[in-house]
């Protein structure tokens, strides 16, 4: 068959079916895939791979893989994979609830690591080796050069690292994605690290490309599926509110000079909340804005589309399924003005902190001194992961977390008196909102943030407890540093595990 997605004769000499390439994939080994949200994953192979182990579990014989991938992929290679209680070990970042179930029943190892170190771990070599890379790509051009998709994830270490390759190539990928991905080929391990020629959000620096070795491709599967991220809800009231602070405290930064009319590059995680505020931004006096992110999800297509965003860097496009079909129609228009990267420069510290990114991100909870749990509900069992949180929180500008005060309908406050998970220490927890208000910790002492915590982000159904909670610990604390209550301080959480409400 003539397939103009695969220019090179020698290539497409290895085209077979999914089934026929998931027999290549031997038990107890370690496979690295794309995916970065539901956008450039493989799909056919890992249905296939499933239909395998599930035959292979019927006959008695044991079969499970060890999964790398960049972040979150979709139903068709996480969920069928966990139903077939296929994966040994997850890493890094997980947010399908047939693994997630799993995981929580301490059925499957998962480590959620900091996006941008997945890459370089994977090189220093401690993870074992990469038995397999299964790669969805848009095209091979005559060279063997290999044109990304819609994420680009850690797809150029799998490549490179893995002993053999199976592409799945996607014929719903707009071919004028080629040109979009930027592809640096510059990292090094210490002690050959050199800077990394990345001064502003919208420099390219790389190749449009992957290179892949041809000799370690096995197989090359041609699909045809559209990415399935999931759409946004309509923003409700407090989605709305804490859009509304944000924006106030971003206006009055610039009139402050604190920060420049055009802000400095955002970074905003995922979820409804993070969308109402790029949305919001459309309408604020803020003109020429940049983003430095890891997802663009649809607020900041919106945000683009306006005229107000000028360009925007990722590693992944998380767009609804209605925005997903029209920006993959008209992807050359985007061409110039979105550029996905590998996930490792995407979320660079270094680059972060040069940038002088402002972040935005999600939180399940924090405590009265600003550490924020990101993670864990009461304390062990896990949401999704870090994702790429900490990378941007620790190196921003100004790292912003926010969530409604309330969760579970009321029954849970997002503010108590400690963490019962700690993903970013209070040093790294700038400003915290909810849609009560904005809480400004920025050079305030733990007590001082306490004060402003609980004055200004608490629900007013829980603020009477917390600082009944706070002026206790100001009295009976062994140190007055961070004032706390050692039998008390995680009762909150040990009372809704015991009857299902934080309120006493
Ligand atoms: O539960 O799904 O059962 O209804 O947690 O919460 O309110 O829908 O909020 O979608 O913004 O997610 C932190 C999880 C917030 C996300 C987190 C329950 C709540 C609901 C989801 P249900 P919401 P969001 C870029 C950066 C880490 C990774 C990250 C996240 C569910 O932002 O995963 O930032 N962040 N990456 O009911 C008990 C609480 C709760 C709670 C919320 N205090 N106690 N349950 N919930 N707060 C993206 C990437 O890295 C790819």
């Amino acid at each position: 068959m003539t397939d103009h997605r695969i220019a090179s004769t020698s290539h497409r000499a290895k085209v077979m079916s999914a089934e026929d390439a998931a027999l290549l994939i031997a038990p107890n080994t370690t496979v690295g895939l794309s995916g970065f949200t539901a956008s450039g994953y493989p799909t056919a192979v890992p249905l296939a791979l499933a239909a395998r182990i599930e035959a292979e579990h019927a006959a008695g014989r044991p079969f499970k893989l060890r999964i790398w991938t960049g972040a979150s992929t979709g139903p068709e290679l996480d969920g069928a994979l966990a139903k077939a209680d296929g994966i040994e070990f997850r890493r890094p970042y997980n947010s399908d609830p047939t693994c997630r179930d799993r995981i929580n029943r301490g059925e499957m190892a998962y480590f959620d690591m900091h996006l941008s170190q997945v890459a370089p771990v994977a090189w220093q070599g401690f993870l074992g080796p990469l038995d397999t890379a299964i790669i969805q790509v848009t095209g091979i051009r005559e060279d063997g050069a290999l044109i990304p998709a819609s994420s680009v994830g850690n797809n150029k270490t799998w490549l490179d690292r893995a002993a053999q390759v199976i592409l799945e190539v996607n014929r719903w990928q707009n071919p004028e994605l080629l040109g979009m991905h930027d592809i640096y080929y510059g990292t090094a391990l210490p002690p050959n690290r050199v800077p990394i020629p990345l001064i502003r959000a919208g420099d390219r620096i790389g190749e449009p490309c992957f290179r892949c070795d041809p000799n370690k491709i096995v197989a090359i599967v041609e699909t045809d599926r559209p990415d399935r991220n999931a759409g946004f809800t309509a923003p409700g009231a407090d989605d709305l509110a804490i859009a509304g602070h944000l924006l106030e405290f971003l206006e009055h930064e610039v009139s402050k000079g604190r920060l420049p009319p055009s802000l400095l590059p955002l970074q905003s995680g995922v979820g409804n909340t993070a969308n109402a505020v790029l949305t919001g931004l459309i309408d604020a006096p803020f003109e020429d804005l940049t983003a430095y992110t890891e997802v663009i999800q649809d607020g900041m297509m919106a945000l683009m589309d306006s005229g107000k965003l000028r360009v925007a860097s990722s590693t992944a496009l998380s767009l609804s399924p209605e925005l997903t079909e029209r920006v993959n129609h008209n992807m050359g228009e985007y061409r110039d003005r979105i550029i996905l990267r590998p996930q490792e420069i995407s979320n660079h510290p270094e680059v972060i902190r040069r940038l002088g990114c402002i972040a935005m991100n999600g939180m399940i909870e924090a405590d009265i001194y600003g550490n924020v749990n990101s993670t864990h509900v009461m304390g062990s069992r896990i949401q999704n992961g870090i994702g790429g949180s900490g990378d941007f929180a620790r190196n921003a500008y100004i790292s912003i977390f926010m969530s409604a005060s309330t969760a579970k309908g009321g029954k849970i406050s997002t503010l108590v008196p400690a963490v019962s998970h700690v993903d970013h220490i209070n040093q790294d927890v700038q400003v915290i909102v909810t849609e009560q208000g904005l809480a400004d910790l920025r050079g305030l002492s733990p007590k001082q943030r306490a004060r402003v915590i609980i004055d200004t982000c608490a629900h007013p159904s829980f603020r009477p407890m917390l600082e009944d909670y706070y002026q206790r610990a100001l009295k009976g604390s062994y140190g007055l540093q961070t004032p706390m209550l050692l039998d008390e301080a995680l009762s909150w959480h040990t009372r809704f595990v015991r009857t299902g409400s934080m309120a006493a």
